[in-house]
């Protein structure tokens, strides 16, 4: 009853149990394991896991030459061995492991003796990168809430946590060198409720420290998450534009925003305002050690560029020839400076349009369509696709669900998404594809009850595309998720139900 479903799992003769006398013992390499686990459990078995030499009952961490996500759990009467050939491995087997035992387990309160039953598993992961999106820029949330958020992520297996931290409406990360990115960038007057501009009649905003960013980084890395940070550009700039009016394109003063939709305002492409983002870009460097650094890229529009003197010397200097060059001459900029620190440029499937460095990785987030022109490309693709794993979209017809955002995408249809895009198929680029990211866009969620809501269980379901085989079974993932959903509630995780009350009007 494990989600993501595993890749083999073959139930055996009775039970394991679980109390205040069992052994845990781990390989040195396992050690950052071991203590997750211990903490995790010590309040359901009233006491830490011994951590003595193996006893009677026994759970045994053991390094093994296995892939570096994969693990083996074989779960006896008399022992719990878990074999893995990385910490990653082993973290996923401890996953698997707290998923075996009765969702009481999940609660912070004491349940020993827990029981877990006899079984063999065997895993590893379909793809490499696992994601969620997670869009703290349009509504805020807290530290905590984002700590609680990659516990989740980490129980479905998911690997990279892609923040968005800057939009239009809220810069969201502490830049000691600009400090107005979030004295001015992070609030916001009043902002849109829906696409009909009703107004919310206050103003909102927050953002992360340096200390905090590290603190996030630090929590998801021992969850074997890594976060990817995105500095939205040249688009989606307007809390930077509010906070620096230099950098952007108009002479009149600019607030941040509070409408949704795609803005017009755009930073300028002066050699200062790179320059600007070049420094933002050094502090960033230095708070996520990530390969990866998204730098955006969607959704902007050129009508301030042809409207700019300034932006017509520098397509003439440059030789470009018209603004979509000119876009792709701003990524360039900022590839080039992250490939010369040694990182990798994610960017929205927008910026293959004028041209691409070869290093670059593809976010695609218009259907399939990037992720196919960019494999074929020969850029390395994530496909975060907006018609398949979008989870600000609601969740069926009905009347009472929150506010309508675009589509319907049901529960069914997140679980139908395959990472691969079918015309990739029997295709050599398709293992450009190395994986995918669900989306949470906060336009409209401005609570973390209200991420629950959206993200539960939709995200179970996309985890299993990402982890589990190309194979689709609902009947099966059905069943299994109804063992899962207890966990959950253990957890304190608003989820959407089939029924009942629907508590987001
Ligand atoms: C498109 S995904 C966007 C986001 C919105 C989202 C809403 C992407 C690169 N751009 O800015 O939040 O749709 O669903």
């Amino acid at each position: 009853m494990i989600v993501p479903k595993p890749l083999q799992y073959e139930a055996g003769p009775g039970r394991f149990v679980i109390d205040r006398g069992t052994a845990l013992v781990a390989d040195p390499a396992f050690g950052e394991v071991a203590a997750w686990l211990r903490g995790e459990l010590s309040p359901v078995t009233g006491g830490e896991l011994l951590p003595s030499s193996p006893g009677p009952s026994t759970i045994r961490l053991a390094l093994d030459d296995l892939p570096p996500e994969a693990y083996r759990l074989i779960v006896t009467p008399g022992e719990v061995a878990l074999h893995a050939g990385s910490a990653a491995g082993a973290f996923y087997g401890a996953q698997t492991l707290r998923q075996l035992m009765p969702p009481e387990a999940f609660r912070r309160a004491g349940a020993a003796p827990l029981e877990v039953p006899a079984v063999q598993v065997r895993d590893s992961p379909r793809f490499a990168w696992r994601g969620a999106i997670l869009d703290v820029a349009r509504h805020f949330m807290t530290k905590a809430d984002v700590l609680r958020f990659i516990d989740l992520m980490a129980l479905h297996k998911l690997n990279v946590l892609h923040l968005h931290l800057t939009d239009d409406q809220g810069w969201r990360i502490e830049i000691k060198r600009y400090p107005r990115l979030t004295e001015i960038g992070s609030w916001r007057e009043e902002s849109q409720v829906g696409w009909m501009g009703e107004m919310d009649g206050r103003p909102h905003g927050g953002f992360y420290t340096q200390d905090d960013i590290r603190e996030i980084v630090a929590y998801a890395a021992r969850r074997h998450i890594s976060v990817v940070p995105e500095i939205d550009l040249p688009g989606h700039t307007q809390s930077a534009i509010a906070a620096y009016p230099e950098l952007g394109n108009l002479d009149i003063p600019l607030g941040v925003g509070t409408t949704w939709g795609v803005g017009f305002n755009v930073l300028n492409v002066e050699d200062s305002t790179i320059a600007f983002f070049k420094n933002v870009f050094d502090e960033v460097l230095e708070l996520f050690p990530s390969p990866y650094v998204c730098v955006g890229g969607d959704e902007c529009p050129k009508d301030q560029w042809r409207a700019s003197p300034s932006a017509r010397r520098r397509i003439a200097g440059e030789g470009l020839r018209d603004e979509d060059e000119l876009q792709s001459w701003f990524i360039h900029q900022f590839d080039e400076y992250l490939a010369g620190r040694g990182r990798r440029l994610v960017g929205w499937d927008e910026i293959l349009e004028g041209g691409l460095a070869p290093g670059a990785v593809v976010a695609s987030w218009r259907a399939d369509l990037g992720a196919v022109a960019a494999a074929r490309a020969g850029h390395d693709v994530i496909n975060c696709s907006n018609t398949a794993v979008y989870l600000d979209y609601r969740q069926s017809h009905l009347e009472d669900e929150p506010l309508p955002f675009r589509t319907v995408l049901t529960l069914e249809d997140v679980y139908a998404f395959e990472p691969v895009p079918a015309e990739l198929r029997g295709d050599p680029a398709a293992e450009h594809v190395l994986g995918a990211q669900c989306g949470i866009w906060t336009e409209l969620i401005d609570s973390t009850r209200h991420v629950d809501y959206m993200a539960f269980p939709r995200l179970a379901a996309f985890a299993e595309t990402v982890w589990s085989g190309p194979e689709r079974d609902l009947d099966d993932f059905r069943s299994r998720l109804a063992a899962h959903l207890p966990r959950l509630e253990a957890i304190g995780v608003e989820y959407r139900r089939e029924s009942g009350p629907l508590p987001w009007q």
